[in-house]
């Protein structure tokens, strides 16, 4: 299995397909993902008619389309986390589905490469035609990872050339990118970056290169996007007519389109977004990368284009790259993430709003924009080693990740807000389908993100339990295992053989969140640095730039190292710039952030409710099967308020939730 280490990357990956998680928490939710989240995809991609689309080009149904225009890339990236999970799994009924998938994805693709079921079906003469808002390209870009995805785990080149075939007619189609072409929905550019680390063919690196390098060039950006506005609804009208002489009415009422986008907002919104569109903002296209220092517009898109600006980075080395992705990045971090690594804080515009505009009821946070922000800081932290990024990976995936997929992992949340008045609740499917797939890639591939190593350092950046045996160049072998008590205890236990002649380095992450971090290696303590609270204060109250790894040296042959991370409380405060949570406080224990349920305080003021300074925190662990830890909080009242990780909750019916706490010093 190959791993990725890119000329400028500071860190090797060690590719997942090697780690096995070992870790009750994450294991469950592996299986989980396995045995029901993916199946229960797939039979909402059946019922939704987005697999049937194929169908229907490839000859093998009649019917009429049904769906948005981007609805391919749900099963694309469906069939992505469906094969990223094949590689630990002998599951002949997902295997089936999978190599069904992409013959029925060979019979639909097109001599040259093209394929996207919107134009083949409704305009088979028309191709290209509104690269703002259509998504020809972000389509492509799911199809060509998916490719890669099952070539890694299974050898497949039959399959790696249906991506290659899309990637080869961009090239050919476009052989003079102009920045009109550049996509408004980023993805292709990992995609392509991808397929070049795989084929090592550097066409693919340099297409992706030039469609980064035209972006935000484009003249008359407003003009451009009133064309396309206007071309995309004289296209979808043709649809419409096309639909209304095939379906009797019966079917055309199931196969209506009703937006899953919420409506609520600030005052101002619809002009705000509609704003954003014409300045090219919400597509990120309204400057060229390098002037890029702010995150601005639509959140998930963002989260691609700087994922594949910090991939192109580590291909080319050019630091003016780095530099703006850093500035972004704690930018971000800094002013536009809500406590829970929640990013996006509009709805409409999906995408940032101001510094320090963080209002917990319209929060948008879509899931798919907390994993674009995930894999953003991968990337960073392999150009850099810097532990500040993988920091927030944890905070994200115990948090802004976790939240977004049911216990059972067959409901699923798209926006994730920090309150709401019960009258929110986990959908099984959505029109716009794009988070449930996301998910399921994320914690199929999750392995990748505990460990990286480079030159004779073994870095260890989660404390996820998982073993894994590193084969060396001279045929020898590294081998850890790593026992972790979290997220609810701060205790691992890491035993690593290092079958070679020479000393390991390892680094270990010493997370933000812990005060008293102590560490014995082969019994004997370790120096490590005393506590001491930086300077940077962030708007959200969660701040990762404490976080940092320590240096330490191991002997030849077996290594015994046992961690201690204590797991304090915290009543976290926000910057007073942020209005909503003025006189608040949010409940932290070690990587997880605390919500309070309706559910189960049914006599408290939820969403409204108020505690008292610290009247006393009792931390339970529950009777359920998982062992989730809950605290208790005694309330101004008197009364007791329970609390629970925010990632767990909309697991019992509708309820309504608060994360911000009145508190009363
Ligand atoms: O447009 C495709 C996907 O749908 C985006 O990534 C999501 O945010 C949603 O807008
Ligand atoms: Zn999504």
């Amino acid at each position: 299995m190959e791993s990725n280490s890119s000329p400028h990357s500071k860190l090797k990956e060690v590719h997942f397909s090697i780690i096995s998680i070992t870790d009750k928490f994450w294991k469950t939710r592996q299986e989980t993902n396995r045995t029901s989240a993916i199946l229960h995809q797939w039979n909402q991609l059946e019922k939704s008619q987005t697999i049937n689309n194929f169908r229907y080009l490839s000859g093998e149904k009649e019917g009429f389309r049904t769906g948005y225009f981007y609805t391919d890339s749900d099963s694309h990236k469906w069939v992505e986390a469906a094969s990223l999970i094949l590689h630990n799994t002998h599951s002949k009924q997902l295997a089936k589905l999978v190599e069904d998938y992409f013959i029925l994805i060979l019979k639909t693709q097109e001599d040259d490469g093209y394929i996207f079921t919107y134009n083949q079906f409704h305009f088979p003469e028309q191709r290209w035609m509104n690269f703002q808002i259509e998504h020809e390209l972000y389509t492509l870009g799911h199809l060509i990872e998916a490719t890669c995805a099952y070539y890694l785990v299974t050898g497949n080149k039959a399959v790696l050339e249906i991506g290659e075939k899309a990637a080869n007619l961009i090239s050919n189609d476009f052989s003079n990118f102009k920045a009109k072409n550049t996509p408004g929905h980023p993805e292709i550019e990992i995609a392509l970056i991808k397929l070049f680390r795989i084929t090592k063919k550097k066409c693919y690196l340099k297409l992706a290169e030039t469609i980064l390098e035209k972006r935000g060039k484009m003249k008359f950006f407003a003009l451009q996007i009133i064309k396309e506005n206007f071309s995309q609804s004289k296209r979808g009208k043709t649809v419409e007519k096309q639909r209304k002489t095939v379906l009797t009415d019966s079917q055309l009422d199931n196969a209506k389109i009703m937006s899953d986008l919420s409506k609520e907002g600030p005052l101002g919104l619809s002009i705000r977004t509609y704003l954003q569109f014409l300045s090219g903002k919400y597509f990120q296209q309204n400057t060229p990368i390098r002037k890029l220092t702010k995150p601005v517009g639509h959140s998930v898109r963002w989260g691609y284009l700087a994922t594949s600006i910090a991939m192109l980075y580590q291909e080319t080395g050019d630091e003016s790259l780095l530099n703006a992705l850093e500035e972004s990045w704690n930018h971000m971090v800094c002013k536009r993430m809500y406590v829970t690594g929640g990013i996006g804080s509009l709805p409409l515009l999906e995408g940032f709003g101001k510094d320090y505009e963080l209002n917990n009821k319209y929060a948008y946070n879509e899931t798919c924009a907390a994993i674009s922000s995930i894999f953003w800081s991968w990337e960073m932290l392999i150009a850099t080693g810097q532990a500040h990024y993988a920091d927030l990976i944890e905070w994200q995936l115990y948090n802004a990740f976790l939240v977004g997929i049911s216990k059972d992992g067959t409901s699923y949340f798209y926006r994730n807000p920090l309150e709401t008045r019960g009258n929110f609740e986990r959908k099984s499917w959505y029109k716009t389908a794009c988070c449930p797939s996301n998910i399921s890639r994320t914690l199929a591939k999750l392995g990748q993100y505990i460990y990286s190593i480079n030159d004779f350092t073994l870095w260890i950046h989660q404390y996820i339990g998982s073993s894994f045996n590193y084969d060396l160049e001279d045929g020898k072998i590294i081998s850890v295992s790593m026992k972790s008590g979290f997220p609810w205890k701060g205790s691992v236990k890491i035993i690593i053989e290092n079958g070679s002649e020479k000393k390991l380095d390892i680094k270990l992450r010493i997370p933000s969140w812990t005060r008293k971090a102590s560490i014995l290696v082969n019994g004997k303590e370790e120096n490590i640095p005393k506590y001491c609270e930086l300077d940077e204060s962030t708007a959200s109250g969660y701040s990762p730039y404490d976080s940092y790894y320590l240096p330490i040296k191991l002997d030849t042959g077996k290594s015994k190292i046992e961690m201690s991370l204590p797991m304090e409380t915290f009543l976290k405060k926000s910057d007073k710039k942020v209005k909503c949570n003025r006189g608040k406080i949010a409940l932290t224990r070690g990587p997880l952030v605390y919500c309070f349920e309706s559910i189960d305080n049914v006599d408290s003021n939820i969403p409204d409710s108020t505690i008292k300074s610290c009247t006393g925190i009792t931390e339970l662990i529950s009777d359920s099967e998982d062992k989730e830890l809950t605290l208790k909080i005694d309330e101004s009242s008197g009364k007791i308020l329970k609390a629970i990780p925010y990632y767990s909750w909309g697991n019992r019916g509708k309820s309504a939730m608060q994360v911000w706490i009145n508190y009363e010093e």
